[in-house]
């Protein structure tokens, strides 16, 4: 998988060469490139940026420098002033369209080889639907991610706008509900949660079976090692009595349990044909 990623500050992404990353880089797993947006400026300042049209505080990051930049990583052939802004006259303008994660109205996620072939262009951004494990799982299967990170009040709203008229599958995604001072960080996050679900990413793919968010919506069991008393306190006595059914189930209750006390919405969001009986006496 190449990962292209866009900033004014790529020295954050240093971060994807170490541990698991680091090593899925050295064995030709993933490539990471960070560019610097900057290299894309021609003025003598390198701007990229410039005050809102209609007023208000901050900058926002100008177009022509973000295109400059995505059609040399998307392999877009350069564009004639003429034909330029012929694609910006056919660029939609359906904006209820443009606030689902993806751009093309008709937006599919598919796992199909010609469309993996095709790159995606991310852009982290806070108004934009949540990034979750299925898009985490989805965005996996793609073997050319490219991530735009904004910084100040954001990229002007037509980068995105143009690239998906010209039929690139965009998307935004935002990790929760709090403000970061730009899209690096979120990128980070995004990138780590794609690329360790890779085929032969992870030493022990069991790893990635059994975990929270994946297949039932349930949180983890708690987990506990050596030594079986520490300052006075044990671990539960069924984890060590050597009956695998015993555990399952204490395991499979905890997870019921803790799920439904810390995040009630991942209950309702259960498959009630996925619960056996014991779960329904909880
Ligand atoms: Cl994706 N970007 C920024 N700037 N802030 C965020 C975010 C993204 N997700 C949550 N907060």
């Amino acid at each position: 998988m190449l990962l292209d990623i866009v900033s004014v500050f790529p020295d954050y992404f240093s971060i994807l060469n170490l541990s698991l990353l680091g090593k899925a880089q050295a064995d030709g797993l993933v490539e990471v490139r960070a560019h610097n947006l900057r290299d894309w400026t021609h003025d003598v300042h390198h701007s990229v940026d410039d005050t809102p049209v209609g007023g208000g505080a901050g900058m926002v990051m100008k177009p022509e420098i973000w295109a400059s930049c995505l059609d040399e990583l998307l392999g877009m052939p350069a564009l004639t002033v003429d034909a330029s802004a012929q694609a910006m006259a056919n660029a939609t303008a359906d904006l209820a369209s443009s606030f689902s994660s993806g751009y093309a109205p008709d937006y599919q996620p598919s796992s199909s080889p010609a469309d993996d072939e095709k790159p995606v262009l991310i852009f982290p951004d806070p108004s934009a639907p949540l990034f979750t494990q299925a898009a985490a799982q989805e965005l996996s299967r793609h073997h050319h991610l490219v991530f735009g990170c904004g910084r100040y009040e954001g990229i002007d709203a037509r980068v995105g706008q143009y690239y998906a008229a010209q039929g690139v599958d965009v998307r935004e995604y935002s990790l929760g509900d709090y403000v970061l001072n730009g899209g690096e960080v979120a990128v980070c996050v995004m990138i780590e949660a794609i690329t360790r679900l890779i085929p032969g990413f992870m030493g022990n793919p069991d790893s990635i079976v059994d975990e929270s968010y994946t297949g039932e919506p349930l949180l983890e069991h708690r987990q506990f090692t050596r030594p079986t008393t520490w300052r006075g306190l044990s671990v539960p006595p069924i984890l060590t009595s050597g009956d695998h059914a015993k555990v399952d189930r204490f395991r499979r209750d905890e997870k019921l349990v803790r799920t439904n006390a810390v995040r009630p919405d991942l209950i309702e969001k259960l498959d009630t044909h996925s619960l056996d009986k014991a779960d329904r006496k909880l």
